[in-house]
């Protein structure tokens, strides 16, 4: 009994009596001591798509796109349907699932030139001083690797082997980043190895590295980060992949990465480690209008259900209830606390996180339900939406902002209820004025916390900056 769990942190800060919003302590439940028989902690495993939409798999929907091993990921194990990314784009989404925090609170919800993501020699960075569910990890003994697109900051600093990875194999930021003086670096450790990289043969790159690593560490425990560089655009696929697909190059990407979705289940199979390992399966935001976010509102760079509700998959034979549907608030946010509670980490963070254990949800508990009691939807530093229960509100704002261009002008308050519309179809503000004023006054909580366009939030903490910032490329 080497993990019995014995103390429960409060989930919130509490002042006054006011129940803090977003400011969240590992939560321990009961429920975390589920490896408590095991001698070893289990193995990790995050695939984590880029662009992938909430209508882009088959078991979510999709009639086009070809996706069996997902499919049959899904019925092994647990699909959550309402599972949110942080952000509507890839540097604040991703800030999130390595810290457990908003973007807002990390300050990586604008770039150093207040953009909406990281670009090439950007000066910004998410910062060394947060701790990363790699480096809480690594503390537990854990072998750690990311392979794919990282685009948390591309300087020496920021990269991930100084941010708890053992190892990185990837490209530093998006695959449409490349420059004529800078052409986009494929990188092994803080090295680049290729330049521009052969961009078709990247998922299969990535999963070749994913099995070895597997294959290397299965004597665990291992935590292996495998954010894809696909179905961003540009669009690519092998040619074992290419023209296969019914929708174009965007599901021959998808399909080469169900492909190799079975590739890293096979392996953990072939291994002997499958019931030791949990694997979770999404993606960073949702989809352009080159792929399907289903019935959601909306695409990729916006606030609506279709830039942030996204797939996702959870699997660990034996503790995910097979075949089960969560549809309680959960998200990126979410998984830091609740792997490291799984590791037998620290029952306390180093810093306030916005995440919690979701563990009792994970594993089929009857009573368990979200811990959140909202969810916030920003854009950049522009607070446009919050979500409590079924209910979603979008607060009226004299300006409302967005990734690229000129902002949109007033955009009035909304309410939705998404368990009776989940397209967002029908505003309901009038008839429950009573709903529209608690998740106002959650809204003001949120503010208070982290921050609202130029108003800070007690709450926020610092990014980090170098003074000049140089491109990755290929030594001579
Ligand atoms: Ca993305």
């Amino acid at each position: 009994m080497i993990q019995v769990i014995v103390n429960r942190i409060r989930l919130s800060l509490c002042c006054f009596g006011v129940i803090a919003l977003c400011l969240a302590y590992f939560s321990l439940s009961a429920s975390a001591s589920i490896n408590a028989d095991d001698a070893s902690p289990p193995n990790f495993i995050v695939i984590f798509c880029d662009d992938l939409g909430y209508g882009d798999l088959g078991c979510f929907g999709s009639e086009k796109i070809r996706t069996p091993r997902i499919d049959r990921m899904a019925e092994e194990g647990m699909r959550l349907t309402s599972f949110y990314s942080t952000c509507s784009v890839c540097s604040p989404s991703r800030s999130s699932l390595m810290t457990g925090c908003y973007p807002r609170r990390v300050n990586l919800h604008c770039n150093s030139g207040g953009l909406c993501v990281l670009f090439p020699a950007d000066r910004k960075g998410l910062n060394p001083e947060e701790t990363t569910v790699a480096e809480y990890l690594q503390r537990e003994g854990y072998a750690t690797q990311c392979i794919g697109k990282w685009h948390l900051g591309d300087q020496p600093e920021f990269l991930p082997t100084e941010q708890g990875f053992d190892a990185y194999f990837g490209i530093p930021y998006s695959n449409d980043m490349g420059r004529g003086n800078i052409p986009l670096p494929l990188m092994s450790d803080d090295r680049v190895i290729e330049a521009p990289v052969d961009q078709t043969t990247l998922t299969k790159r990535y999963t070749e590295e994913a099995v070895r690593f597997i294959e290397e560490q299965k004597d665990g425990p291992f935590f292996l980060y495998l954010p894809h560089t696909f179905p961003h655009v540009p669009l690519f696929a092998s040619p074992e992949f290419a023209g296969r697909s019914e929708h174009g190059k965007y599901g021959d990407a998808v399909e080469e990465i169900d492909w190799s979705t079975g590739e890293i289940l096979d392996a953990l199979e072939r291994c002997g480690i499958d019931e030791n390992t949990f694997v979770l399966f999404t993606s960073d935001n949702g989809a352009t209008r080159g792929g399907s976010n289903g019935p959601l509102r909306g695409n990729k760079g916006q606030t609506y259900e279709g830039g942030m509700r996204v797939p996702c998959i959870a699997r660990w034979p034996g503790r995910i209830p097979e075949g089960s549907v969560c549809d309680e608030i959960t998200g990126t946010l979410d998984i830091l606390p609740t792997l490291v509670r799984w590791a037998g980490g620290p029952g306390s963070n180093d810093r306030p996180i916005d995440g919690y254990d979701i563990a009792p949800l994970l594993v089929g508990e009857s009573d368990a339900e979200t811990p959140h009691k909202s969810f916030c939807f920003y854009q950049m530093d522009q607070l446009q939406a919050l979500r409590s229960g079924p209910w979603k509100l979008y607060v009226p704002l004299d300006d409302k902002k967005r990734n690229w261009g000129a902002p949109l002008g007033p955009a009035p308050l909304e309410l939705y209820n998404l368990d009776a519309d989940i397209g967002e179809t029908n505003d309901v503000a009038a008839e429950n004025p009573e709903i529209v004023e608690r998740l106002l006054s959650l809204a003001e909580e949120a503010r208070a916390e982290l921050g609202d366009m130029e108003n800070e939030g007690r709450g926020q903490r610092s990014a980090a900056w170098v003074e000049e910032a140089t491109g990755r490329l290929l030594e001579e």
